[in-house]
């Protein structure tokens, strides 16, 4: 016997996820997270019973539901199913599959269409911030086709700008959680940043690499891996992280100088597999720290007058990842006004997903539903 639950799967900028009305899941925190990881088929390393791609791109999950922020259209829960664990993670938030909650949250008749473009508010619940996404809604209904071009994503499809407010220092508390530009270590300067994604940003040189090689050999080298991880593992409780060792976040990111016009090149470890691309709010918190006086991307990107600054070009693996800013800068450190980026996203199918009625029986008690 099996459950089924309605379900959409989207491409939400360079990742695909499945997104979920919460109505539609297990309120209780346990059995919904068994719902994920059997319709995923996690943990497998090819996740072959199931919908995830083996990939942690491909295998994310949003949940949407009705705003519990007046400010807010929607509420919008990002979750990571780990591929070869039984693991599902709220630790962080995730811009790219951001980009597909505005299109769900109409189609799905939480949001009213409001003209040829609908300006969706939403509340990431992971890091308790807003982002505006613009959908073209002509004729009610969010359009998919146009001729925005991403990285890591091929052909186009139409824009989705996302304007977000109030990200920085959403999962740790500042902007800069250990209070410095710069720490050390294990023998290495980091700089720990969180404008959206808590990163933590490395000199490539410092691992004895260029910060231009491939995903694949950059995962092939486990010594660099060790050495990644051991830092990662440190800095999580310096971040206001706490212990990170089951947690995707701090991001850790390699970074070298512009090969192709660029203001950085960057390599994230995401923490484990290395970003065919980068995150989005990876990027917008590199970006952040190419601006941040006396960080490592800001030695590293050279940026001689950061006020003045408009929009930042982050090279990564497969392009590039454009972020406007608008900071101020003041006795040293620096304050985000606004940070702003474009992505795409397409509704790819809609229908139900069945799990084991082992899993869930795919009833609600009233005790879920209590508030
Ligand atoms: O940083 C990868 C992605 C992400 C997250 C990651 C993301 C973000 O590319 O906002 O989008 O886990 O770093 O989807």
């Amino acid at each position: 016997m099996q459950t089924t639950i309605p379900c959409t799967i989207m491409r939400g900028g360079t990742s695909k996820g499945l997104y979920f009305l919460a109505s539609d899941l297990p309120a209780d925190i346990t059995a919904r997270d068994a719902v994920l990881l059997a319709a995923m088929g996690s943990p497998d390393a090819r996740q072959i019973d199931g919908l995830g791609g083996a990939h942690p791109l491909t295998s994310k999950v949003a949940i949407v539901s009705a705003p519990t922020r007046p400010d807010a259209d929607v509420d919008y829960l990002f979750l990571q199913v780990s591929v070869d664990k039984a693991e599902v993670s709220d630790s962080q938030n995730c811009g790219n599959l951001l980009a597909g909650v505005g299109p769900f949250a109409i189609e799905q008749g939480l949001v009213q269409a409001t003209g040829d473009l609908t300006n969706v508010r939403m509340h990431m619940l992971n890091t308790q911030s807003i982002g505006v996404a613009s959908i073209q809604t002509p004729g009610g209904q969010p359009r998919y086709d146009g001729d925005a071009r991403i990285d890591g994503v091929p052909g186009t499809a139409a824009p989705i700008p996302i304007d977000f407010l109030d990200v920085a220092g959403s999962s740790c508390g500042a902007l800069l959680p250990t209070g410095n530009p710069i720490d050390l270590v294990n023998g290495v300067e980091v700089t720990c940043i969180d404008n959206g994604m808590p990163v933590v940003v490395m000199r490539a040189s410092d691992f004895g690499k260029t910060g231009y090689e491939t995903p694949e050999a950059l995962e092939a080298d486990a010594e660099l891996k060790a050495k990644v991880e051991a830092i990662r593992l440190v800095v999580g409780p310096m971040m206001n992280l706490g212990d990170v060792t089951k947690k995707t976040v701090p991001k850790m990111c390699l970074v070298a100088p512009a090969q192709h016009g660029g203001i950085i090149c960057t390599r994230s470890f995401i923490p484990h597999r290395v970003h065919d691309a980068i995150g989005v709010f990876g990027a917008v918190s590199v970006a952040t720290a190419c601006v941040t006086p006396g960080s490592i991307a800001a030695e590293v990107a050279g940026i001689k007058d950061v006020e003045a600054v408009k929009s930042l070009e982050v090279e990564h693996p497969t392009g590039f990842f454009t972020v406007d800013m608008d900071v101020t800068v003041k006795g040293g450190a620096v304050s985000v006004n606004r940070s702003a980026l474009l992505r795409t996203a397409r509704k790819l199918m809609r229908g139900e997903i069945y799990v084991s009625t082992s899993v869930w029986d795919g009833r609600r008690s009233q005790d879920e539903d209590a508030p």
